[in-house]
């Protein structure tokens, strides 16, 4: 399926010097091939290695089409999402895992089911029917006791929320972003938690995920720290009504997901780059260390 309107494909990065070049390349390459008017903006998530030196190699090559944002210091990849968001100029915000796991070009599957089931939101899922999926036979078993408890606590009408290929239309990043706390793994559930008790759509999309790391970053503690955040997401959303009390305007919206994040980021289009400044405290609002600029 072709769309006209921009498409701001969102890349989070954590240590990917290895491959983070070749698949930035290929990433552009296949956008590029499919017809879409789109921007790609990588989020260096404070990584130790090379990352930010392999992503502006690409950003020399296609700089018309990339921004790069780095922050010095590692703080999930949810907040790299949000970062990411913040920046994004589309009316549709595409999140994808920088590993290439997930392969952009099944993007059109997944425009496909937002542009006919109406949803506002459509997330590859391991777990639908007709995913092609090879990934280790422990990682299927957290996956499925996990989304057995996601559907108890929330009531989700999903199977997966954790794939690295979602949709968003901007108007739901606008009105749910500015509400998350989770900034590591469970941000997911709480970004699709809030989107379905706001009332927004969120359907399911067949994905191929092609398992090309030999290891996976993912370990026990990872495991065990995403069922106490998701407990604590509950805790919030039905005990303490939190989510209810907050009040974020639309007109808001990107700036108050920054503002709510220890980072801002201001456009700067005579260099086509986002300036990343940090602040000391979320809430201290003068003279924050400008920290990045990107090339
Ligand atoms: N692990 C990790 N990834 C991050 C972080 N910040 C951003 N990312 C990016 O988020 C994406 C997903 O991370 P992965 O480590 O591939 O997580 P996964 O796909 O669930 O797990 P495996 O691929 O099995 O290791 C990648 O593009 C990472 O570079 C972070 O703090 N930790
Ligand atoms: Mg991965």
């Amino acid at each position: 399926m072709k769309t006209s309107q921009l498409i701001s494909v969102i890349i989070p990065a954590y240590n990917e010097a290895a491959y983070i070049e070749s698949n930035l390349a290929e990433t552009i390459e296949t956008l590029r091939s499919l017809g879409y008017a789109f921007e790609v903006i990588v989020v260096d998530d404070g990584s130790r290695d090379a990352t930010h030196l392999a992503a502006t190699r690409i950003f020399d090559r296609y700089r018309h089409s990339v921004r790069i944002v780095r922050y010095e210091q590692n703080q999930g990849k949810g907040n790299a999402l949000i970062c990411g968001a913040s920046c994004a100029k589309g009316e549709l915000l595409v999140f994808l895992d920088a590993d290439m796991d997930l392969h952009p070009r099944q993007l059109p599957v997944l425009f496909k089911i937002l542009q006919e089931s109406g949803a506002d939101v459509v997330i590859g899922s391991k777990r639908h029917p007709e995913s092609n999926v090879a990934y280790p036979r422990l990682r299927r078993l957290y996956s499925a006791g996990y989304f057995a408890f996601v559907r108890l606590l929330f009531g989700l009408p999903i199977r997966d929320t954790q794939t690295g290929l979602k949709i968003f239309k901007r108007e739901v990043v606008a009105s749910v972003f500015p509400r998350v706390l989770a900034k590591r793994f469970a941000f997911d559930i709480e970004v699709l938690a809030n989107a379905h008790r706001l009332g927004y759509r969120i359907a399911e999309a067949p994905v191929t995920l092609e398992f090309r790391r030999t290891l996976s970053r993912i370990r026990l503690s990872d495991v065990w720290s995403v069922f106490i955040d998701t407990i604590a997401i509950f805790y919030r959303m039905r005990i303490l009504r939190y989510y209810d009390t907050l009040d974020i305007s639309d007109s808001s919206l990107f700036h108050v997901a920054a503002a709510s994040n220890p980072c801002i980021i201001r456009h700067d289009d005579r260099m086509n780059a986002a300036v990343m400044v940090t602040m000391s405290t979320a809430t201290e609002q003068t003279e924050p260390k400008l920290l990045v600029l990107t090339h």
